[in-house]
């Protein structure tokens, strides 16, 4: 079981970025809670952060075949990129989209997501624990396919978790 952490613009910023909004754990410490509990339930983690919305796409891309679920914190291009949300359901590995913070609870530019509609689920509000949080999502994730078809299908509306 592999997962493959992806982060977005501005998040190799935390812990001296607002802190008020998105904690002062920086992306390390997060990396290594991460692979902590990734390790504790046999999943091997591949994580990653790029402020280029190109690279994040190509990542994606290589995921087919390489990884079984992506856990995606797309930061602000989260509510901006088809190119993302393309390369997403281009490629059929399930995706979580996560977030430190509420986007629901913040300026309206943040409520909508380009890509939430083609992720199996969404974490958002946690602070770090959004992180973790991902980790046990996605070998669920990762079980719930196996336990049925053996493929995830990115046009899945709703839950995939019946
Ligand atoms: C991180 C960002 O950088 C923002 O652009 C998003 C997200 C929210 C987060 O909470 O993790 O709007």
């Amino acid at each position: 079981m592999r997962i493959l952490f992806l982060n977005g613009p501005n998040l190799n910023l935390l812990g001296q970025r607002e802190p008020e909004v998105y904690g002062s754990t920086t992306l390390e410490d997060i990396e290594s809670r991460v692979r902590s509990r990734a390790q504790a339930k046999g999943a091997e983690v591949d994580f990653r952060q790029s402020n280029s919305e190109a690279e994040l796409v190509g990542w994606i891309q290589q995921a087919k075949g390489n990884c079984d679920v992506i856990v995606l914190n797309a930061a602000a291009y989260t509510h901006t990129s088809i190119a993302l949300r393309d390369a997403i359901s281009g490629i059929g590995v399930p995706t979580i989209e996560i977030h430190l913070s509420n986007i629901h609870a913040r300026e309206e530019f943040r409520r909508h997501s380009m890509i939430a509609p083609v992720c199996c689920g969404i974490i958002v509000g946690f602070g770090a624990d959004s992180y973790t949080l991902a980790v046990d999502a996605a070998i669920n994730v990762k079980a719930s396919i196996s336990a049925k078809t053996g493929a995830f299908s990115p046009a899945t509306k709703g839950s995939i978790l019946k």
